[in-house]
């Protein structure tokens, strides 16, 4: 789907197109390819460096979620907050958040960013707006409300932006989040990333109506939904989304898009089949805006081994610069 679908607050739909500026928005395009190699790369490394065993506690990777977590994170402002969930790294590293700093709490270092003593599903930041992440599925949703408030309350400028997964959307913590976001017309955006499981569960198999766009009109917020693989039209969707929350109008926000990688570090695969994961590896989001920019003969091969030598570069410093740091006080 290469348009927005907006569903008003009573129901009404309408499809809009992906804008002709962000189309041609060339050092945008460049930029989001960019970060999400950057996602990429920082995630296979952490799970390389997981299955060697130096990383504590567990590791939920979004490999296949990154234009949904990259174009939603790169289309807010400096000053919007966000609060992510036990799958957060791409949207931490979307906000500006310093993969030095992240392999640093995934190694459970001093210098780590939550001092190590969080690991992979509490990568938080204030200072970029990384207000929070939970491990609690959905319980980000009403502390994005009391932050909405405070903004508000004290005139301050900026939105608050919460994911959660589909999984989470079931919560009794949304459903109470979302009427008080409506009531008190509270700036936030209720980000769902959804990539159609709760760690085994089918979206049909937890959802009463699977068609998540229908969710708002209970509590009279319109729902914005979008091809979550398409990172142009996952930009567009967050700037649309934005712009009502800081009119004080909370928005629901559908990112459909599919965790290729398993759940979590345990996960055999056997409730999908391989035929299904395959047809979503090849609409990887990475391979679909690198094959559009190539087609349109915005990047070239030289440009794209460049792009992956750089990266590779940086994740390389990263490491090396975590594993050298202090361990976290009574971390051995
Ligand atoms: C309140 C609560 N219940 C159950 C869990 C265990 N749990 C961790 S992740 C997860 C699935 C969440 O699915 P979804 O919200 O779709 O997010 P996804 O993992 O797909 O990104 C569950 C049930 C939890 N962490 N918190
Ligand atoms: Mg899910």
């Amino acid at each position: 789907m290469n348009e927005i679908k907006f569903v008003d607050e009573q129901g009404h739909i309408s499809l809009i197109p992906i804008d002709k500026d962000l189309l041609e928005d060339i050092p945008l395009q460049k930029k989001l390819l960019a970060k999400m190699k950057l996602g990429r790369a920082f995630e296979k490394k952490a799970n390389e460096l997981f299955a060697a065993g130096f990383i504590h506690g567990t590791l939920h990777l979004g490999i296949g979620q990154e234009a949904a977590s990259i174009g939603s994170t790169m289309a807010l402002h400096s000053n919007d907050k966000i609060l992510t969930t036990h799958r957060g790294h791409l949207e931490a590293i979307g906000k500006g958040m310093s993969i030095e700093s992240m392999y640093a709490e995934l190694l459970g270092r001093e210098n780590g960013v939550s001092k190590g003593y969080g690991g992979s599903m509490h990568m938080i930041d204030p200072s970029i707006g990384v207000m929070h992440a939970n491990g609690i599925v959905a319980a980000n949703t009403p502390l994005a409300c009391g932050i909405a408030l405070a903004l508000k309350k004290q005139k301050k400028n900026g939105i608050v932006n919460s994911y959660i997964g589909d999984g989470g959307m079931n919560e009794g913590s949304y459903s109470e989040s979302l009427n008080l976001a409506s009531l008190w017309g509270l700036p936030v955006v209720f980000t769902t990333i959804n990539n159609t499981y709760g760690m085994s569960t089918p979206i049909e198999g937890s959802h009463a109506n699977p068609d998540l766009s229908m969710r708002g009109m209970a509590f009279s917020i319109p729902t914005i939904d979008v091809d979550g693989n398409q990172v142009l039209a996952v930009y567009q969707a967050m700037q649309m989304a934005r712009n009502l929350a800081s009119n004080n109008k909370p928005v629901i926000l559908i990112l459909n898009t599919y965790r290729i990688c398993g759940h979590s570090r345990s996960d055999k695969n056997c409730y999908r089949s391989d035929n299904e994961i395959k047809a979503w590896q090849k609409r990887c989001p990475i391979a679909m805006l690198e094959k559009t920019l190539l087609e349109k003969g915005i990047i070239d091969q030289i440009e794209l081994q460049n792009l992956e030598s750089d990266i590779q570069k940086q994740i390389q410093i990263a490491v090396e610069a975590a594993q050298i740091s202090d361990l976290a006080k009574d971390i051995q």
